[in-house]
């Protein structure tokens, strides 16, 4: 069995996160989530997550590709989470290219190309600007047709 994991917020759920577990899935059989803590968010993220611990691992708990959820608490747990889960490849998206190379050392690694036009901060800027999502608008507009 290829383990796999990956580590995020995850506030907000929007389809560039569903992607990257998505493509994280494809490249083994079970896919861990270390989703970042409230307290992890704030005091080491300098971010305040709209949704909470517990209502983000909801959501990911029912996405169909994620297998287990376990609590982000430290930039400094992945070594520890590699070894103690027996994970065969660590991912995250490219806007993390490069920093977690010293992962090589314990499990395969790789980066997935980000989705790139949307964030949990662009829906924040968007609903705050009465605005909705490209992908969302191009959705109304094709069934406008
Ligand atoms: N992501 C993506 N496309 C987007 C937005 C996010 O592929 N449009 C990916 C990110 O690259 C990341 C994952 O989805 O791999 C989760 O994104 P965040 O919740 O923003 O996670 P982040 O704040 O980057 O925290 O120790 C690692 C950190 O916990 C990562």
């Amino acid at each position: 069995m290829k383990r796999i994991i990956t580590y995020g917020t995850f506030d907000l759920l929007h389809y560039g996160h569903i992607r990257l577990l998505e493509r994280a899935k494809r490249l083994g059989d079970y896919l861990i989530v270390g989703l970042s803590t409230d307290e992890f968010n704030i005091k080491c993220k300098y971010k305040k997550s709209y949704f909470s611990y517990e209502e983000r691992k909801a959501l990911l708990e029912a996405i169909r590709y994620v297998d287990l959820v376990i609590p982000e608490r430290s930039w400094d747990q992945k070594v520890e989470d590699i070894k103690r889960f027996k994970i065969d490849t660590f991912v995250m998206g490219d806007d993390w290219k490069g920093k977690f190379d010293f992962l090589r050392e314990y499990c395969n690694v790789v980066y997935l190309e980000r989705t790139p036009e949307i964030s949990t901060t662009r829906i924040k800027e968007d609903l705050r600007n009465g605005s909705s999502s490209s992908y969302f608008r191009m959705i109304v507009h094709d069934n406008l047709e």
